[in-house]
């Protein structure tokens, strides 16, 4: 087989595919120093979806769409899980917000006040009431905890809070119900962060029981980590929940995935598909989780989504007899150069096909300018909505 043909079971597994898109991306957003307006951006959460749909409209593999409590509150969740699927897309993870809240300056689930710790219980009692109300099946936690000086507070005793907090929230899950928790190595703290790494979040997974899975967020690592052993380690529990893909050049960049090391996102999808975790039936969530703070919003998650496509295609064009076998006669060079044939083949035009087969436009970002959805929403939407950051 040439390395630019597909066997049929990896043509399917291209097939069948999906990406989730983050409602956020498609709002205002920035950095601390600025939130940048753009022309059109969604008012609310149902033109959030709107353009969330165009993305699956031109690549037919972005069929849901998460949306984080309270930036996409409305007073209607059957609605908009409606509108939704008006639009041929779903409600996706519901991400809890335990970062924008004044009470939460010295923590939310490890403060050192019982007040505030229910508090934060009970926004996540809210969130799996949208889950209810939306079919959603993830409830997405990330927390913001941590600690800025030493000794600020006792690092055990935050973790025995945690540990509580999380039970609580387990036990209000339905049984179809998935608690996803989501680690990160610094920021907003910068001392020591309460879920700083996989390992405690794995721990606090592995107390909870088989519902609770862990979210690993491309850019939540040290620079250098070899994320791949992560999710290796992560598949070999049945633990990997889901990925918040997007590119990281210093910290937590939230740019688009496959910009920055298109070579680390293939090494990820080369563990991915290895392990046979690609189908959409196998417990991992390829989720995105950007910003577009001075690019166009649906564009950027059209080539995010591309990205994603071209690391997997590649990613299922290794050749894994030569591969397997120059791993166990112990030729290091050649089982290199199988990873690295697959890498550098051109999956551009691959894909392109496998888009005319399935009667959309071989190129999306030329379908999507064509379209006039652009000038359309800039003439019709006023006074858009922030992501969140800037609110
Ligand atoms: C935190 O940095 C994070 O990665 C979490 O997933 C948040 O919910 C998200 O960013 C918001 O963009
Ligand atoms: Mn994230
Ligand atoms: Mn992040």
């Amino acid at each position: 087989m040439s390395h630019a043909e597909l066997s049929a079971d990896a043509r399917q597994a291209l097939l069948a595919q999906t990406i989730e898109l983050p409602s956020w991306a498609f709002g205002n957003s920035g950095t601390r120093f600025k939130v940048f307006a753009q022309e059109g951006v969604p008012r609310d959460p149902f033109e959030k979806i709107a353009d969330a749909a165009q993305v699956n409209r031109y690549t037919a593999t972005a069929p849901r769409v998460s949306l984080h409590i309270p930036w996409d509150l409305t007073d209607d969740y059957a609605a908009l899980s409606a509108h939704a699927k008006d639009l041929g897309v779903e409600i996706g993870a519901i991400n809890s917000n335990l970062f924008q809240d004044d009470d939460y300056m010295l923590g939310s689930l490890t403060h050192p006040d019982p007040i505030v710790r229910k508090k934060a219980v009970d926004h996540h009692l809210q969130c799996v009431d949208v889950m209810r109300a939306t079919g959603s099946t993830d409830l997405k936690l990330w927390l913001p905890d941590g600690l800025n000086y030493p000794g600020q507070d006792n690092l055990r005793a935050r973790q025995d809070r945690l540990a509580e907090g999380l039970a609580e929230i387990y036990a209000a899950l339905d049984p179809e119900h998935r608690l996803v928790i989501e680690y990160k190595f610094f920021e907003p703290a910068f001392y020591s962060m309460d879920i700083p790494d996989w390992g405690t979040a794995l721990l606090h997974c592995l107390a909870l029981g088989p519902q609770a899975v862990v979210v690993l967020d491309t850019g939540h690592h040290a620079p250098g980590t070899n994320i791949e052993f992560i999710v290796a380690q992560l598949l070999r529990q049945g633990r990997l929940g889901a990925f918040d893909f997007n590119s990281r050049f210093y910290a937590d960049d939230d740019l688009m995935v496959g910009a920055a090391d298109p070579f680390q996102l293939f090494r990820i999808m080369h563990e991915i598909v290895s392990a046979g975790a690609l189908a959409p039936d196998s417990g991992v969530s390829f989720m995105l989780d950007q910003c577009h703070n001075i690019e166009p919003k649906i564009p950027a998650q059209i080539r995010s989504v591309m990205n994603v496509q071209e690391a997997t295609a590649k990613a299922l064009l290794v050749d894994t007899a030569a591969l397997d076998a120059a791993q166990q006669s112990g030729d290091v060079l050649g089982a290199n150069g199988a990873l690295m044939d697959a890498y550098n083949t051109d999956v551009r035009p691959l894909l392109a096909g496998l888009r005319e087969e399935q009667g959309l436009h071989p190129d999306p970002l030329a379908a999507y300018a064509a379209s006039g959805y652009a000038e359309k929403i800039v003439a019709e939407r006023v006074g858009g909505a922030q992501a969140g950051w800037g609110a």
